[in-house]
């Protein structure tokens, strides 16, 4: 008889009766089903393709088959390569841009250097120093007067790009309409990014301080944007208004999230991590692709029967698994380097933030005795049926649920902060805002 256990999700009992070899007609159909309600709202890891032969080798029992696809898609989906080009008129603040997806600060080492009074001649490169695949590229812009469409396409190498952001502070010129254009009929996207927004409300809050409404300023920007583009030839685009001193506000997690859903899928998991913790959407999107990577390599290491799956999982030792929450933390952006940043922004010491947060403590996390216990009912179901080595079984199951304490811990510490940092923003900015009136 089927014994359920208690406390595991839909996906994890699927682990376990994939672990014990149970029924694989019936894990091939539950299969797409049961890995539909783990994945993330912007997608998983799998393709479509991928799933189909997943199921079609779980028919036939073919665990090796299914192991090795799990493989392929993970390795892909880790070692993807992004190239991401900027582009729009000088001045318009695409160096701002990328350091801001890059997580730089403009006085950092290797940033792109910003406020320049020279324009980018030549096309160039900024890598991630997380994610060393991904490189945002810095294109010139298209504003001289005997601008040449075929020629400046050869020139920066248009074809290789996984997508365009056009940037612009104020209007979108026909040059960059001509550009939009015939790179879309090659079938590459664009994405219309209107910075400065923050400038734009400070400015209209000033001349109209009566009649100023912040949701309304933003409406004219779009609007105007929108017939803008759709004058120069280009209607029906999609504009995301910025500020590059705020990514967390206005439209850029909107923004994170198109272009997530909109890039093929293998390049979806390194694009979601990259992308800094600014808002709760984006910490989800993190902690669901993270669970997912944890759990597809679980399962292939069950179908594998324990073959060591992985450098985190490989043993239970303690040094590696402190590893592994360390690459978490740098994953939401609690390293060492932005834990420093987020302290003194909160003007608060470390202790303090250690006393709301309940990641950066390693041992509390390794010795929750919730994570032995439900390893253990595992354990018990599982050598109730099946006999073999209790204790192998037990030390995939803890690792498994450990990690997934770390990613749940590290996301849910990951939001705590961003609202802590978000509320102390808008208290400075409400009282810069009062001592401007009281100044005028
Ligand atoms: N208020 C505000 N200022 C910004 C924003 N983005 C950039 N800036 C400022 O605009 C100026 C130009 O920014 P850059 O990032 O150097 O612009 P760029 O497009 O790279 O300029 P070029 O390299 O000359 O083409 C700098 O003084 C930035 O600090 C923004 O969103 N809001
Ligand atoms: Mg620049």
């Amino acid at each position: 008889m089927e014994r359920d256990i208690p406390q595991l999700t839909i996906v994890d009992q699927l682990l376990f009766d994939f672990l014990a070899g149970k029924n694989f007609q019936q894990l091939a159909t539950n299969f797409i089903p049961h890995y539909t309600t783990l994945i993330s709202k912007v997608g998983g890891i799998l393709s479509q393709e991928n799933l189909g032969r997943i199921q079609a080798t779980l028919k036939e029992a073919k665990l090796k088959d299914v192991a090795d696809i799990i493989e392929e898609s993970l390795v892909a989906a880790e070692n993807a390569p992004l190239d991401v080009a900027v582009i729009g008129e000088s001045g318009t603040g695409k160096s701002s841009f990328i350091n801001a997806l890059r997580g730089l600060s403009y006085e950092e080492e290797g940033s792109a250097s910003v406020g320049v009074v020279e324009t980018t001649k030549k096309r160039m490169p900024y890598q991630h120093p997380k994610y060393p695949n991904v490189n945002f590229w810095d294109l010139p812009g298209t504003g001289t007067p005997n601008f040449q469409l075929d020629e400046y396409l050869k020139r920066v190498e248009f074809a290789t790009y996984d997508f365009f952001i056009m940037i612009s502070s104020s209007r979108f010129s026909l040059n960059d309409a001509l550009l939009v254009k015939s790179i879309k009929e090659i079938g590459k996207k664009f994405y219309f990014v209107r910075t400065k927004v923050d400038n734009d409300l400070y400015n209209e809050g000033k001349r109209k301080p009566t009649y100023f409404k912040r949701e309304r300023v933003l409406q004219q920007i779009r609007d105007n944007c929108l017939a803008n583009l759709s004058h120069i030839g280009v209607p029906d685009s999609c504009v995301f208004l910025v500020s590059n001193f705020d990514l967390d506000d206005f439209d850029f997690p909107t923004l994170e999230e198109t272009l997530l859903k909109e890039l093929p899928v293998h390049k979806r998991y390194i694009f979601a991590l990259l992308l800094p913790s600014l808002s709760d959407a984006s910490i989800e999107m993190k902690r669901d692709l993270l669970k997912e990577k944890i759990w597809l390599n679980a399962l292939k290491s069950s179908a594998l029967s324990f073959i060591p799956f992985m450098a985190c999982f490989n043993g239970f030792d303690f040094p590696q698994q402190e590893k592994c929450l360390n690459i978490y933390w740098s994953h939401f952006g609690l390293d060492e380097k932005s834990v420093k940043e987020i302290v003194k922004n909160l003007g608060i010491s470390k202790e303090e933030m250690e006393s709301f947060t309940k990641s950066l403590n390693f041992w509390l996390l390794v010795k929750d005795d919730s994570i032995i216990a439900r390893a253990m009912n595992c354990v018990e179901s599982y050598c109730s049926v099946n006999g073999g080595l209790p204790s192998t079984v037990f030390q995939f199951f803890k690792t498994y649920f450990l990690h997934l304490k770390f990613i749940n811990t590290v996301a849910d510490d990951a939001k705590i902060l961003l609202h802590k940092t978000l509320g102390k923003l808008s208290l400075r900015r409400c009282q810069r805002d009062v001592s401007d009136c009281l100044t005028e």
